[in-house]
């Protein structure tokens, strides 16, 4: 980092540089939380920096009371299993959207539609509690978000959530088979086949650990391997998978839709970091989408013990021949970490990680070798140049710049494609590297607004540093994140704000707010169980097994108490019948760990064993009305 200037960046300090970081990145990576350094004030958030839109002179950061944020982000939200939604650019968290693991506030994991999308055992409690969540994407059409659905992994159970952003809640989950460390995810762009399917079909999802197939002890590490998966993005079923050499890591989708691609750290397949970067070189991994879905068609394909999901073989050995391939794979320089694809179409990049470059491959020219019209395979990169130390994620402004984080130098690099891919040709006149900026401290992941699609914007950057050090009031040993805004709408880049986030995001979109539609009132309909009128209200037994009908509509509950026998086991069916926005109500029972909401029109159901004889006043957990606090009804239980 600057401020330190005995770290200098790679494409000054020469091959030097690039010897350290081969042989030495790791302890790097581990000296990484004892960096003392501190940040001098020329880095402290720019008060007066021009605001991106042109706005200069104001902090675009700042929105006035009432004034509404112009991007929505969806963040990951690391172990915590969620999706956050913040506004851009304030940087305000406006909501959570439980996933992977129990939320309090929601009753996710309590209700039993929440239970039904999270997976339960055959006694009915959750068949987890915990989740990691990485990566989220969104869905496209005509190469930009359609505002349907958005997606997010968890890696520990390698389990793809499904987000509907109309009501912005998640509504499937998917448990891939044979999948350890599900790790990079992203929808296609468009159908490779079919002209009228401009829109989102297929996830992809890459395994990142190696594991026997099928699962057994086998200690020989060499005889693992990884699955690349393909989910319907409708019915969020595996459509088929791709047995190959090496790992995944990340993906990337093309806009044509014809091509996806995982890079890979471990191509040496090894069990221990030393052997996984024993290699100098690693591969990106492209999958040729219609050759493999014409390949299940065929009925060439195998199944693995315990799943009937096709799986075709995307291995170096059966892979030789371009013009049959499924997949092909191109040779990158040592343990990469990021693939993003440039909003022109044109190219994806990828990331070195232990090497300071970033691997510029044409997509063009991957399609030429899959049709037998490129000689090598190594010629579809059309540049590998120096960047910095540590480059991890790249984002795009849709000016023909890229922006790459840097991990170790705590940088962000702007980039010119172009440029580089000139110089990358022997034009060393070329000036790719256009402007850095320190950032604080250690960034991962990047993204800017719109980047990932066709309408690339070029405004804001947000930058997910993983340690912030210094930059917050300390609060004990567990420090949060700092999520950097950048103004990148001019030449330099700018800071704008840091943020705090709960640990710990890695990934992120930015889109334009009038991309999606949220409804804020729920319909009847939606729900099955839904109870219309008050007057339906009522317990309703059938031996020890009793249905307790409720409504609620503020201050009061449709029964203002209810009968049940010590014993019983009780499903509980509550519809709000408020249908104003904004009016939720919560219903919770003590003793019994129960609560959770309803939003007006919602249904949402629990079921528990009233085990206790007493008294129990059910009340409204979610402040409603003047009168919520008189918002009760009794759960008389009766020996
Ligand atoms: S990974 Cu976290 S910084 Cu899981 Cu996307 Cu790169
Ligand atoms: Cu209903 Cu508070
Ligand atoms: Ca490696």
């Amino acid at each position: 980092m600057s401020q330190d200037k005995q770290v200098k960046p790679a494409a000054e300090a020469g091959i030097g540089r690039r010897r350290f970081i081969n042989s030495a990145a790791l302890v790097g990576v581990a000296g990484l939380a004892a960096c003392t350094d501190k940040p001098t004030s020329a880095f402290a958030p720019a008060a007066s920096a021009p605001a991106a839109g042109g706005k200069s002179g104001d902090n675009a950061t700042h929105l006035k009371p009432g004034e509404l944020d112009t991007y929505y982000g969806l963040w990951s939200g690391g172990h915590t299993g969620d999706m956050r939604v913040l506004g851009l650019p304030s940087g305000r968290e406006i909501h959570r959207i439980p996933c992977f693991v129990p939320d309090a506030l929601v009753g996710w994991g309590i209700t039993n539609e929440s239970k039904k999308v999270m997976g339960t055992k055959a006694d009915g409690s959750l068949r987890y509690t915990v989740g990691d969540s990485h990566h989220t994407h969104a869905s496209y059409k005509d190469g930009n978000y359609d505002g349907r659905y958005a997606w997010i992994n968890d890696k520990i159970n390698s389990r793809i959530a499904r987000i509907r952003l109309d009501y912005f809640v998640c509504d499937k989950i998917t448990e891939l088979p044979n999948v350890q460390g599900f790790h990079g995810i992203f929808p296609d762009k468009r159908d490779p086949v079919d002209e009228k399917i401009n829109y989102t079909t297929r996830v992809f999802c890459g395994g990142e650990f190696s594991i026997p197939l099928p699962n057994t002890a086998t200690e020989d590490a060499s005889k693992y391997r990884s699955l690349f998966s393909c989910v319907d993005a409708e019915s969020m079923e595996v459509r088929w998978q791709v047995q190959i050499d090496g790992n995944c890591d990340l993906v990337a989708t093309s806009y044509d839709g014809k091509l996806a691609a995982v890079n890979q750290y471990n191509t040496e397949m090894g069990a221990k970091y030393e052997d996984m970067m024993s290699a100098e070189r690693d591969a990106c991994l492209f999958f040729n989408v219609a050759r493999i879905e014409a390949a299940v068609k065929a009925g060439k394909f195998k199944t693995i013990a315990g799943s009937k999901v096709p799986v075709v073989d995307g291995t170096h050995e059966a892979n030789k021949d371009p013009k049959t391939a499924l997949t092909a794979y191109v040779s990158v320089p040592k343990n990469p970490h990021g693939v993003n694809a440039s909003p022109d179409g044109k190219y994806f990049i990828c990331a070195g990680k232990l090497s300071p470059t970033g691997t510029v491959i044409e997509l063009a020219k991957v399609l030429d070798w899959f049709e037998g019209k490129l000689e090598k395979l190594d010629s579809v990169i059309v540049a590998e140049v120096e960047l910095g130390l540590g480059p991890l994620h790249t984002a795009f402004d849709g000016r023909g710049n890229a922006y790459t984080t840097l991990f170790l130098d705590s940088q962000v690099v702007k980039w010119n494609v172009e440029a580089a891919i000139k110089f990358h040709k022997g034009d060393k006149s070329a000036k790719y590297v256009v402007d850095r900026l320190d950032v604080h401290y250690q960034p991962g992941h990047i993204n800017a607004s719109q980047s990932e699609t066709k309408a690339a914007d070029g405004k804001y950057l947000a930058v997910g540093c993983k340690f912030s050090k210094d930059r917050f009031l300390p609060v004990g040993p567990l420090h949060p994140e700092n999520e950097q805004l950048v103004d990148i709408s001019g030449e330099k880049m700018v800071l704008l704000a840091d943020h705090p986030v709960r640990g710990e995001p890695h990934d992120f979109i930015i889109f334009k707010r009038d991309l999606v539609r949220p409804k804020q009132v729920y319909t009847l309909d939606e729900f099955p169980l839904a109870i219309k009128d008050p007057k339906e209200s009522g317990v309703f037994r059938n031996g020890r097994k009793v249905t307790v009908k409720l409504t609620s509509q503020a201050p009061a509950f449709s029964m203002r108490e209810f009968k049940l026998k010590k014993g019983d086991e009780v499903t509980l069916i509550l519809t709000n019948l408020d249908k104003i926005e904004d009016l939720t109500h919560g219903f919770a029972i003590p003793n019994h760990n129960v609560n959770f909401i309803v939003n007006p029109l919602e249904t949402a159901s629990v079921t528990f064993v009233a085990d206790k004889v007493g008294v129990f006043w059910c009340y409204c957990t979610h402040f409603c009305h003047a009168l919520h606090l008189e918002m009760r009804t009794r759960m008389i239980v009766e020996a």
